[in-house]
């Protein structure tokens, strides 16, 4: 048995005997302890996953974001090798705001992979790229997520579009979707009326 090529493995793979290497408590491939990171600001992250009770030890793939209940906040869709997968849902208070932008591109591809997001807010500022895919062996929503903390509304959305056209939304209301079309202006009813 070749060490290296057998480390992590749990099935016979091309005629090798199967055997799983024991590491003891550690792992090179897996069936380690699933860790949240909340941002904290400032670049600035902490380790949550006990206290959100995600902290699983299991085998994962895949992991997608999605808001699979439609309240608001994201969820947490994970695949796990020969287990089952999880949904694990965000039960925390909605006492939070978001947004959400669905971009589409006319000059750009259609689906605006690649176009880039600027949201400010308050005192805050954030971005978001349109992705077809991040992480291993995971596919993301093409729907930008972004959560707005207590704020009620956008300042200034920009868009740079993959075809280089840069377009600017201000004082949006916040909790809904936005859909955005490459060179058109989203309807009043999209504006906060001041
Ligand atoms: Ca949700
Ligand atoms: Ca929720």
């Amino acid at each position: 048995m070749d060490f290296v090529e057998n480390v992590g493995r749990r099935s016979r793979v091309n005629g090798d005997n199967g055997d799983f290497i024991n590491v003891g408590i550690f792992s090179l491939n897996g069936y380690e302890r699933n860790a949240l990171y909340q941002n904290q600001g400032g670049g600035c992250f902490a380790e949550v996953g006990y206290l959100a009770g995600c902290d699983r030890v299991e085998d994962g793939r895949g992991l997608g974001f999605l808001d699979a209940d439609q309240d608001g906040d994201l969820d947490i869709a994970i695949n796990n090798y020969l287990q089952p997968a999880r949904l694990l849902i965000n039960q925390a208070p909605p006492e939070n705001h978001w947004i959400r932008f669905r971009l589409q591109g006319t000059r750009s591809n259609r689906s605006a992979i690649g176009a880039r997001v600027v949201l400010e807010h308050g005192a805050r500022r954030q971005v978001r790229e349109v992705t077809s895919s991040a992480g291993y062996l995971s596919g993301q929503s093409l729907t930008l997520h972004f959560g707005l903390g207590l704020d009620r509304e956008v300042e200034r959305v920009t868009v740079r579009w993959p075809s280089g056209r840069v377009e600017e939304l201000r004082n949006l209301r916040a909790d809904r979707l936005v859909p955005l079309i490459e060179g058109q202006v989203g309807p009043a009813s999209l504006f906060s009326k001041k």
